[in-house]
């Protein structure tokens, strides 16, 4: 028998513990492809961060350090300068990321740091049960915006790669999505590259991946899929919006 799709290397043989239809766990198989693929496995550090996604330490097989509440970037900065033969990289939520850790992701591209992000931007905090979120659409209903997130009183959704790409610190920016094998394929190639950006020394990478939580969206997970497609794309577009080696990605 031909095997057509093995599971990568650096992803432990485990089951996940996530809500059904949630996407984390194709954002981890991603990351633990790319890592295969680039040969770097024994040279990987990852820094979890909080939420649901916390637990990527149990499913990825690379040593991990865990730095709660958005300070992953500024954690995953100290061990490239301590170790910077390491690949290192930060596993975000948007409530962890965009929120709480929003100087600490600015001032760590401004800065250049070779790490790179992978960023899970579900519009809701996931984990403590749904608020509101810096990504949270207009108009979109929360534990903390039951009549819908209003823009004069809460501000619109905070579009990070867009922000980040403008600085001189960051080689790679991408937003993809992981809502179809197409996308997911689109996706793969982004963190790729994103690693790339680090393991040539050419600055910062970061790939925003839109991903589902069915649970808080109040949605079957195929029906979550398609409002990700429907309302979450429109609001953040997808593709390379910075790649300084000029390959598109
Ligand atoms: C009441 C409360 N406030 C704050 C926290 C800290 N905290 C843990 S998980 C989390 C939200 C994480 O959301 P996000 O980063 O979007 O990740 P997701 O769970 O959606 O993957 C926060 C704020 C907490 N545990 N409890
Ligand atoms: S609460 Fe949302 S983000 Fe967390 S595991 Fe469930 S579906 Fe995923």
């Amino acid at each position: 028998m031909v095997e057509v799709t093995a599971r990568p290397r650096s992803l432990v043989d485990v089951p996940l513990h996530y809500c059904p239809g949630c996407t984390h766990g194709i954002i981890h198989r991603l990351v633990a492809e790319a890592i295969d693929s680039l040969g770097i496995r024994e040279r990987t550090i990852g820094v979890a961060s909080v939420g649901c996604s916390v637990f990527i330490y149990n499913y990825l097989d690379v040593d991990f350090q865990q730095a709660p509440h958005g300070r992953a970037p500024a954690v995953a900065t100290g061990i490239k300068r301590v170790l910077p033969d390491r690949v290192v990289f930060t596993y975000q939520g948007d409530g962890d990321l965009a929120s709480i850790g929003a100087a600490e992701i600015l001032h760590a591209a401004a800065r250049g740091e070779r790490i790179t992000v992978i960023f899970v931007n579900n519009a809701i905090y996931g984990m403590t049960g749904g608020q509101m979120a810096p990504t949270t659409l207009s108009g979109m209903k929360t534990t903390t915006t039951p009549f819908g997130r209003e823009i004069r009183q809460a501000g619109g959704a905070l579009r990070v790669v867009e922000l980040l790409a403008g600085m001189d610190g960051v080689a790679y920016a991408a937003r993809e999505a992981v809502t179809s094998p197409a996308r997911i394929h689109r996706a793969r190639r982004a963190v790729e590259a994103a690693f790339r950006a680090q393991i040539e020394d050419r600055g910062l990478g970061i790939v925003e991946l839109l991903s589902t939580c069915p649970v808080n969206w109040k949605l079957p997970p195929v029906e979550a899929v398609a409002w990700c497609e429907a309302n979450m794309i429109p609001a953040f577009p997808l593709g390379v919006l910075k790649d300084t080696t000029g390959s598109g990605g």
